[in-house]
């Protein structure tokens, strides 16, 4: 099946791909379902909510930072490396992720679309337009308020709220024109992201899952690769 997945990524023109937060996971960084899952241990629905910010913004952030800080102790790793060495060694590679861990540009991949925003970057949520992308390091962030009086928030979109709209166009005019979208460590439950690879079928690309384990999506896919991002994605591509 790698061999057949191979052949398929030389012969797309197109190649768009689309990543969660398995592909993370062979760094260190916590994916959010299943056993060793964040959502175990910590409840969405007070900590990844508008709501749950506008209640406890202190509790919010103090989940943020120890994130920030986790991600900042590791290092992408060879799953990451693959899918930026694509983009470096051939044309018409688009790089689309859910992740807010900022570690495929740490990789070496330009202009990841991040549907689900940074964590890196804060913004003022009271409209007076302030945004700040910070330095990836584990130095705390200080200075939790914006000098409008209003607390900053993380610049990532929690339940409930929409995707910004650009982003998501966007998003859907590259897997809608794609010959190929590979699907890699989600669970492609949350949408509108786990609605991209029904459009990419319905625009006739070919959709191939690289997870450990199976999902919603598995049954669509024209081809399943069962293992390690980080196994598989550097199988898939050699230099020509
Ligand atoms: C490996 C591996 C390895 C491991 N190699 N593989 C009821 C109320 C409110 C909303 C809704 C509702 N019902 C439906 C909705 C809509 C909601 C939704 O989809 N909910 C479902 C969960 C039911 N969506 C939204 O709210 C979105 N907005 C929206 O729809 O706006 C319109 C609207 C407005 C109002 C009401 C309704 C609609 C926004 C969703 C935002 C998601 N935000 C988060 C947090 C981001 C910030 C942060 O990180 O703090 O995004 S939640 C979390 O899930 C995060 C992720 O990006 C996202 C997806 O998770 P992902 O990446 O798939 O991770 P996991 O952990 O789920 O899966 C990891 C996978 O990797 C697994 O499959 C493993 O097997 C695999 N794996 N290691 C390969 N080494």
């Amino acid at each position: 099946m790698i061999d057949r997945v191979a052949s398929w990524m030389r012969a797309a023109e197109r190649v768009a791909v689309l990543t969660g937060a398995g592909i993370s996971a062979e760094s260190g960084v916590p994916v959010f379902r299943g056993d060793a899952g964040l959502w175990r241990q910590f409840r969405p629905e007070q900590l990844a909510t508008p709501d749950a910010f506008n209640r406890q913004p202190e509790l919010v952030w103090d989940w943020y930072l120890w994130r920030r800080a986790c991600i900042a102790a590791v290092q992408p790793n060879a799953g990451h490396l693959a899918i930026a060495r694509w983009q470096q060694q051939r044309a018409g590679v688009a790089l689309l992720t859910q992740n807010v861990d900022g570690l495929h540009a740490r990789a070496g991949s330009a202009a990841a679309l991040e549907l689900h925003g940074n964590l890196w970057r804060v913004r003022c949520p009271a409209g007076c337009g302030f945004t700040a992308l910070d330095e990836a390091t584990d130095a705390p962030r200080t200075v939790l308020r914006c000098a409008c009086g209003s607390w900053l928030r993380p610049d990532v979109v929690w339940f409930g709220e929409t995707l910004d709209a650009a982003a998501i166009e966007t998003a859907i005019g590259i897997v809608a024109d794609a010959d190929l979208l590979m699907v890699i460590g989600t669970s492609a439950v949350v949408y509108p992201v786990a609605a991209l690879p029904q459009i990419a079928r319905e625009g006739g690309a070919r959709v191939v899952e690289v997870n450990v384990e199976e999902t919603p999506l598995t049954g669509q896919a024209d081809a399943v690769l069962r293992g390690l991002a980080g196994d598989v994605l550097p199988a898939l591509w050699r230099e020509p």
